[in-house]
């Protein structure tokens, strides 16, 4: 084992094993093997063309000199997998700061969206922005995840409403990935509000949607999933059937915004058309938590929508944790319901608000958050194989990184090992 100070040498040197290795850590490896969040005192990383090559003891690496290009001493510091905020609407334009005044003198979220506000709002903003604009309104929010150690987001569309303005907001959420070290997961969310041209045809919008829009969409690889909303003020139940079954025969699987305000069935809907994950899920109930289990969708428990609009129904967190359900922890950022760019502080909430332990916000945020965008094979956890993104912190207990409210302790942050 090399010496407790930091070494460095190059990491094209012939022979060399390993590009990189971190040792002298804590780890919370999140392996599904392991109990708990899978730990490991005294613990290596090593990582070889941006995969995790090893991650255990460093007894276990036992690493003989000059096999790795650089040697990095962590100092005890814990790494996790790199934060996954696995459902956003991140790219939009403007805000609804004016809608948030009228609701402390007393409107109603839903109110304020069948007055022609809420979601319609955005989507009037983000038809005026260009697709450079809306890229450089975005990347303020993505700075602010990525600062927090997020290495992996999900950014949905459904502020455009037509082919044009919904492939607009996609190519924007590519760009951002092109311009940060962060992978980008995207979801077609079409069926977000019925736009103000079809106010009074939601049969001509669902067809636009089915006939054209999707086609469109999932030709030019534009979009990763489908997603939809599921409710009184959105989509129904059978219009959200009809659209995930052509998403599903173009390949692309599904999401859904479900039982958020109110209980539709959303839950066990989206079960039953093997969707990954269903998300809100406050008006749940046993029948929807048993399809989910089921069908293996994750549960995705978004705690800042919930404070934000004041909700008081909370999701069912003790019957998805009885049945075994998994639950991720999202921010849902978006301008209406959740204004909310710290994943770190999504899990204080989850916490507090809704009672999920240190372990399940932590699994929430990484091996469940991937699971929940289907690239659990790929990252999500500190094991052999996935990609070698994980975050630093400057931690006694990994407690402290859902204690805390409005305190970053990320030392460093890797994607793909670097
Ligand atoms: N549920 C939400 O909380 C957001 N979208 C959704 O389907 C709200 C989005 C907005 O109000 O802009
Ligand atoms: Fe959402």
């Amino acid at each position: 084992m090399s010496s407790s100070t930091p070494q460095a040498s190059s990491p094209s040197s012939a022979g060399t094993r390993y590009d990189r290795v971190w040792r002298n850590a804590r780890l919370a490896t999140l392996d599904p093997r392991l109990p708990g969040l899978g730990l490991v005192e005294g613990g290596a990383i090593a990582v070889r063309d941006g995969r995790i090559a090893y991650a255990g003891s460093e007894e276990g690496l036992a690493l003989a000199a000059g096999e790795a290009g650089e040697v990095i001493d962590c100092e005890g510091r814990w790494i996790t997998p790199g934060l996954i905020d696995c459902h956003t609407h991140l790219v939009h334009a403007g805000n609804r700061a004016n809608e948030f005044e009228m609701r402390l003198a007393g409107a109603t979220y839903e109110e304020m969206a069948r007055a022609g506000g809420g979601i319609i709002s955005s989507v009037r903003a983000l038809r005026a922005a260009s697709e450079e604009r809306l890229v450089e309104e975005s990347l303020p929010r993505l700075d602010a995840l990525i600062a927090e150690g997020v290495t992996t987001v999900e950014i949905k569309s459904g502020y455009g409403l037509d082919l044009d303005n919904e492939a607009k907001a996609l190519r924007a959420a590519r760009t951002l990935g092109e311009r940060r070290d962060v992978t980008v997961r995207t979801s077609f969310l079409g069926a977000h509000a019925l736009p103000p041209e079809y106010k009074t045809d939601r049969a001509g919008y669902l067809a636009r949607l089915i006939d054209e829009m999707l086609p469109a969409i999932a030709t030019e690889g534009l979009a990763d999933a489908v997603d939809g909303f599921c409710e009184g003020i959105a989509f129904s139940p059978e219009e959200i059937a009809q659209l995930f079954t052509a998403a599903r025969a173009f390949g692309l699987p599904v999401k859904l915004h479900a039982d958020q305000l109110s209980n539709l069935h959303g839950a066990a809907l989206a079960a039953s058309l093997g969707a990954l994950s269903a998300d809100h899920l406050e008006h749940t109930d046993a029948e929807g938590v048993a399809a989910m289990k089921a069908s293996g969708t994750v549960a995705v428990i978004l705690p800042g929508a919930y404070y934000f609009i004041r909700e008081t129904q909370k999701p069912p967190i003790a019957l998805f944790r009885e049945a075994g359900v998994p639950m991720a922890v999202a921010t849902d950022c978006n301008p209406g319901t959740s204004p909310l760019t710290s994943l770190l502080l999504t899990m204080n909430m989850a916490a507090t608000l809704f009672g999920l332990t240190v372990e399940e916000c932590l699994a929430g945020v990484t091996r469940e958050a991937a699971r929940a965008l289907g690239i659990g094979h790929e990252v999500g956890t500190l094991e052999t194989g996935k990609w070698a993104d994980f975050a630093l912190w400057n931690i006694e207990r990994p407690a402290e990184l859902v204690y805390r409210m409005g305190f970053n302790p990320l030392h460093a942050r890797i994607r793909n090992g670097q």
